[in-house]
């Protein structure tokens, strides 16, 4: 019989029996300070908490330092890293396989806003049970920094080149078309970020939630004393290309119904708005009105923008069979001779 040493029996343990440990994955090869190790961090305190079985989660990405981030948590878990922006009809077929896995996709701004644009419209449409996590930092981080679809009007590179397209707002696009669980955060706010993802993963639906996750390597400007260029003028390691600077991840902590403004690496600030406690997210008028105002005033709204908590999801819509699709047999999948006979003689 094997023998309980006490430090183990001490063990801190989830209501599965597994340690927190036990939903890590591989050491993260992003930027330090970079807001995606941050989301991965919550994504692993969210299952951990929540008790998820991470052998029943596929995790799902497309292509951009977002979408490697899921080589970092859930090591236990499936993984599917599919081509740039087509995440959603992976998952899609995935969930039609098996529809006892619990789907996490994670995309970027570029991934969603710009070439998944098109499957991402039709996938806040279908109520696809799965969680899909735009990490956005209005930029394709992995290609260098070219400003993305939800950069803003007149944010500059820091070659100068101004930014002359008005940006996506996915929360809004994804409330519009339909979407039963709407949520924005920040990387920064653990607490915040941490109580939505817990939601999300109690929702029966797709949950969209979009969170501003700083790119501190190539979102930067001139000028900035914590940008990019200022750091290789005064740090000699910096004369190597390949060096990446080191920047300490930013935290916040605000109250409901406040406006936070935040300080990136870059110079720049970004103002959060969080909803206020008696805000009704059931109500879809007022969602959007808030995500305009906002919007308008140059803030984010942060918070459970959107919820529809008894919408049919597109599985129970499809009405097929509870067991996974994969497991059945194939008698139980091919029609028999007879009624391929049956339904061409109907056509003669
Ligand atoms: C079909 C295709 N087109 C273009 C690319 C080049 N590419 C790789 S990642 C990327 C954008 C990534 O941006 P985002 O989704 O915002 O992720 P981030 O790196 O910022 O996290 C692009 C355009 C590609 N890999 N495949
Ligand atoms: S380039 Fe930007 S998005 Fe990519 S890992 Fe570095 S900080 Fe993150
Ligand atoms: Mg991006």
């Amino acid at each position: 019989m094997a023998t309980v040493t006490p430090s183990e029996s001490r063990k801190k343990v989830n209501r599965i029996g597994l340690e927190s440990k036990e939903y890590r994955g591989g050491k993260t090869t992003l930027c330090a300070g970079c807001g995606h190790n941050a989301i991965s961090e919550r994504i692993i305190g969210a299952c951990y908490e929540m008790g998820v079985d991470p052998t029943m989660v596929v995790k799902l990405s497309g292509i951009g330092c977002s979408s490697k981030s899921p080589a970092y948590f859930l090591g236990e878990s499936h993984g599917f890293n599919t081509v740039h922006g087509r995440m959603p009809s992976v998952g899609t077929g995935a969930l039609l396989a098996n529809q006892k896995l619990i789907a996490l996709g994670v995309s970027g701004d570029g991934d969603t806003g710009a070439i998944g644009v098109g499957q991402f419209v039709h996938l806040m449409r279908r109520n696809l049970p799965i969680i899909y996590i735009i990490e956005d930092n209005g930029c394709y981080g992995l290609t260098k920094g070219q400003f993305s679809p939800t950069a803003d009007l007149g944010s500059t590179k820091k070659t100068g080149v101004v930014n002359d397209l008005p940006p996506i707002d996915t929360c809004a696009l994804a409330v519009e078309l339909g979407a039963t669980f709407v949520a924005r955060s920040f990387s920064g706010d653990k607490k915040q970020l941490l109580a939505i993802l817990k939601a999300a993963l109690s929702h029966r639906g797709t949950a969209m939630i979009d969170v501003l996750s700083p790119c501190v390597t190539f979102n930067d400007h001139e000028g900035s004393t914590k940008s990019y260029s200022y750091a290789k003028d005064h740090d000699d390691p910096l004369e190597d290309i390949s060096f990446v600077p080191f920047f300490e991840d930013i935290s916040v902590d605000y109250e409901a119904g406040t406006t936070q403004a935040v300080s990136m690496h870059d110079g720049s600030t970004l103002y959060l708005t969080k909803l206020e406690e008696d805000y009704d997210p059931l109500d879809k008028l007022q969602a959007l009105r808030v995500l305009t105002e906002t919007r308008r005033r140059g803030e984010f709204a942060t918070g459970l923008i959107y919820v529809e908590p008894d919408r049919d999801d597109f599985l129970t819509m499809l009405n097929i069979v509870d067991e996974p699709l994969a497991d059945l047999s194939e008698d139980r999948v091919r029609p028999p001779k007879a009624a391929l006979d049956e339904i061409v003689e109907s056509l003669r």
